[in-house]
């Protein structure tokens, strides 16, 4: 037996686009098109729809589609939000998660809607990943761990167990936080950083043990 296909619209047709979609296909989802203000883009085929103010027509002309944001830049995070809230706002559904096939995922993991969990990724026992995150190419979250809203772990950043990791944070791509340590809100983390110890105050931290930036 197989799965009912479902169907996604993105919001954002970006370079992050392009990555999610290789993984919705893999998750048997049919891409139906994307919002997104500029007109010239293409999303191997898939049309563009509208920007962000016709969400709510194309949510009525396609009532079983899902949407899901698809910008990933570092310092999206709050566009993510806003764009999310639009979503909710226009009465569109928010995507379940869209995860890999090419994932690991603990049978004992949660992830909330709109979050998107990319290929080579490994979401080990226990973890709880928040609503609207990424857990992008390559990344690991070890067991115990719970990633809030609007996060993205960036490729190949490895979460060690037990650690906390708040809302709106971005961790660079290859950075790692040892075990049990808690990253606040609205923090991120340069590629490559290796955060030793708890971060309790927004803002950006580099360097290898990671240290605030001026
Ligand atoms: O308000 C908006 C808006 N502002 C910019 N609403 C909507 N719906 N879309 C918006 N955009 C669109 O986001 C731009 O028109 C553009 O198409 C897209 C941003 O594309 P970009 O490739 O710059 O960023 P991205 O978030 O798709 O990907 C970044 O992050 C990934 C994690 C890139 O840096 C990738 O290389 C990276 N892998």
């Amino acid at each position: 037996m197989t799965d009912k296909q479902r169907k996604v619209i993105f919001v954002g047709g970006g370079g992050h686009s392009r990555s999610v979609a290789d993984v919705a296909l893999s998750a048997n989802c049919k891409i139906l098109g994307f919002v997104d203000p500029d007109k010239s883009l293409d999303l191997f085929g898939s049309p563009r729809l509208g920007d962000d103010a016709d969400v709510a027509n194309i949510a009525a002309n396609w009532p079983d589609a899902e949407f899901v944001v698809t910008k990933g830049q570092i310092k999206s995070a709050e566009l993510r939000r806003r764009l999310a809230e639009n979503l909710e706002t226009n009465g569109c559904t928010i995507a379940a998660p869209i995860i890999s096939n090419d994932a690991y995922i603990s049978l004992y993991v949660k992830v909330g809607a709109g979050s998107v969990v990319m290929h080579k990724t490994v979401l080990n026992a226990n973890v709880v990943v928040g609503r609207h995150s990424i857990v992008n190419t390559g990344a690991i979250v070890e067991h115990d761990c719970v990633v809030g809203d609007f996060t993205h772990i960036s490729t190949r950043a490895v979460v060690n167990g037990g650690c906390r990791i708040g809302n709106g944070v971005f961790l660079g791509s290859g950075s790692v936080v040892l075990n049990g340590v808690n990253i606040c809100d609205n923090v991120v983390v340069g590629a490559g950083s290796v955060v030793v110890d708890d971060i309790t105050e927004p803002g950006t931290y580099v360097g290898v043990p990671a240290a605030k930036t001026l």
